[in-house]
């Protein structure tokens, strides 16, 4: 398969977020076929969706990928899965989430899978890291990810400070 380019967010607000993130960048890199090529910077995040648990730490990750777009996501399944993530309340706290945001130009509505992320346009907490990764970036069938910037303007996010 030719490689791809992929967008995969990050999100953790459990034991120790920004840590366990910095980490994850890494251990998606590793993945069998797949090469990093940009890591965002990390934000802090007010929580969407559920709102009683703690602010989260987000980030995008650019990969080139030759792994298929489920090949991928169980790739990263299992690695959510060594960090010990359990899945008890949707949209709840969690140690480790890894969303394929992105697979190239790939539009996909499958069960478990759906591309691009049906939300990622309209969350700061994607379209800020994704922009730092790929400021060109086209979700398919929406346009050009820069579009979408100022329409999630009102959403808490705080860039941090470069890390080691
Ligand atoms: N993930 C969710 C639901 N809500 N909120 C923030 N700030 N960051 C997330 O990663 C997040 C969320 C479901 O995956
Ligand atoms: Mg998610
Ligand atoms: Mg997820």
């Amino acid at each position: 398969m030719n490689p791809v380019r992929a967008v995969v967010a990050l999100g953790s607000n459990l034991d120790d977020p920004e840590a366990r993130v910095r980490r994850a960048f890494g251990e998606v890199g590793a993945l069998p076929s797949t090469r990093l090529l940009a890591r965002s910077a990390l934000y802090r995040t007010a929580p969407v969706g559920y709102l009683d648990q703690p602010a989260f730490i987000n980030a995008c990750a650019l990969v080139e990928t030759a792994l298929g777009p489920r090949e991928l996501l169980a790739g990263l399944l299992a690695i959510e899965r060594r960090h010990g993530r359990v899945r008890d309340l949707p949209n709840g706290p969690r140690t480790l989430d890894l969303d394929v945001v992105l697979y190239g130009d790939l539009v996909l509505h499958e069960h478990g899978l759906t591309l691009p992320h049906p939300r990622a346009h309209e969350r700061a907490f994607v379209l800020a890291p994704l922009l730092d990764v790929w400021p060109d970036a086209i979700i398919p069938g929406r346009g050009a990810a820069a579009s979408y910037r100022d329409r999630v303007g009102d959403q808490a996010i705080e860039r941090l400070p470069e890390g080691p």
